[in-house]
């Protein structure tokens, strides 16, 4: 299969095959299942730009609905987080006179509500309504539209230039990045940044994160893909830092050409990816067998925990957990439920895979043998929240393995 570069239009050949999946934050109610939304989850690697990218397009109407589950403020590291990126944009980029901040999917309001405690001028730009009201109740000025160029044009005609655009977990979802990049360059002001942040290739590969893959995440940036892209659009990479959130993730800064210099770190984390092997197509090939080991050994854990006649769980219903199951083909057949603190996504289930999502408390109660850790990149909140937890943890990532 190839398919051609969202970005730069170069050859990008699939090396992942993750199968057929549903859209990872479907959720459907047990009632809802007939006529559910399947594609094939298959991952290449632009040639030219070694942009990491899906070779299916899901329309974004369908993924970002009314009714989109996640909250970013469920998780308590995740709101210190984006209060502490808040507080660090308001030190060091919104000190000028009026300064501006659009958030691009600023989802339940978890990084501008601090803003707007401070009494800056922000617009969150949200598509999905529930999480916008979220956003509204805690005071931040909502604009309930998709982000592109012409978005972003009317941002500026009616707000002036933006200091900084900011966006967390959501420009990789953007399969018209293009659009993005260019609506960057009309609204920022000629020292304006753009600051994104999003989960790093090299966490992926390291860790055989393929969870990471689904419908929602158009793209997987590395520094040397980004620095490609913004190149094309007129923008510079001139900062990238890593991050431990969503278990390993990269923040990019983006200035308009020639605005900015280049910090040593661009340099260095290129340097890296290059030894890394991070821009060959063939790091994806061999990622994608190493999903099938994983793929393989869970699955005989489970069976085998069955035979046994033990109980195991499931923890967490990230949208991984839909990557996760469909691939490896596990069911309610080998974890009956999972539980999840969401409340959007309690009393839905998992969809391709239809493992009922419960409260924690049933958890709790039922007091399993075994829990799989399927939000692992949170395993530390977690496992200390569920420390009176008699049973053992399964994890899968970076390979399959009992604690
Ligand atoms: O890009 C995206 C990322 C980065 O965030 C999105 N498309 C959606 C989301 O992905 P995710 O669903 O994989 O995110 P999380 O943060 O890994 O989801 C964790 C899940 O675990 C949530 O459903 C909440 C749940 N949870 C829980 O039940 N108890 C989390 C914590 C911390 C807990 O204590
Ligand atoms: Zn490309």
């Amino acid at each position: 299969m190839e398919t051609s570069c969202r970005i730069c239009s170069g050859p990008v050949k699939g090396s992942i095959d993750l199968g057929v999946q549903p859209r990872g934050n479907a959720f459907p109610k047990p009632d809802q299942l007939a006529g559910e939304f399947f594609y094939p989850l298959i991952v290449g690697m632009c040639d030219s730009c070694a942009m990491v990218q899906l070779m299916a397009e899901i329309p974004q109407e369908v993924r970002y609905h009314d009714e989109y589950p996640y909250r970013a403020s469920n998780s308590t590291v995740h709101s210190e987080h984006f209060a502490g990126v808040a507080r660090r944009l308001l030190r060091t980029e919104l000190t000028g006179h009026d300064p501006f901040i659009v958030e691009i999917g600023c989802n339940d309001g978890v990084m501008l509500a601090t803003v707007a405690d401070a009494g800056v001028r922000h617009l969150g730009v949200e598509p999905s309504q529930e999480v916008a009201a979220l956003a509204r109740s805690k005071g931040v000025r909502v604009l309930p539209r998709f982000f592109d160029e012409e978005t972003a044009g009317e941002i500026r005609a009616g707000h002036g230039p933006a200091d900084v655009i900011f966006g967390a977990n959501v420009i990789a979802h953007i399969s018209h990045l293009d659009s993005v990049l260019k609506g960057a360059v009309t609204l920022l002001g000629p020292n304006g940044v753009f600051v994104f942040e999003e989960p790093y290739l090299g966490a992926v590969v390291e860790q055989t994160a393929f969870d990471l893959f689904y419908d929602e995440h158009s793209f997987v940036f590395s520094v040397s893909s980004i620095r490609a892209a913004a190149r094309l659009f007129g923008l510079d990479l001139v900062d990238a830092e890593p991050l431990a959130i969503h278990g390993g993730s990269m923040r990019y800064t983006l200035a308009k050409r020639g605005a900015r210099l280049p910090t040593a770190a661009v340099g260095e984390l290129l340097a890296s990816e290059r030894a890394r092997r991070l821009d060959r197509p063939a790091t994806l090939v061999e990622l994608n067998r190493r999903a099938e080991r994983v793929r393989d050994e869970l699955t005989a854990l489970l069976t085998s925990l069955r035979a046994d006649g033990k109980r195991v769980a499931g923890y967490g219903a990230p949208a991984k957990i839909t990557t996760v199951t469909n691939y490896c083909g596990i069911g309610t057949e080998l974890i009956p439920y999972v539980c999840d603190s969401t409340p959007s996504k309690q009393d839905r289930v998992v969809a391709g895979s239809h493992i009922p999502v419960v409260a924690p408390s049933v958890f709790r109660e039922d007091r399993p043998d075994y829990a799989v850790l399927f939000a692992w990149n949170h395993a530390k909140e977690i496992m200390a929240k569920e420390s009176d937890f008699a049973g053992r943890w399964i994890l899968y990532i970076p390979e399959v393995h009992i604690l």
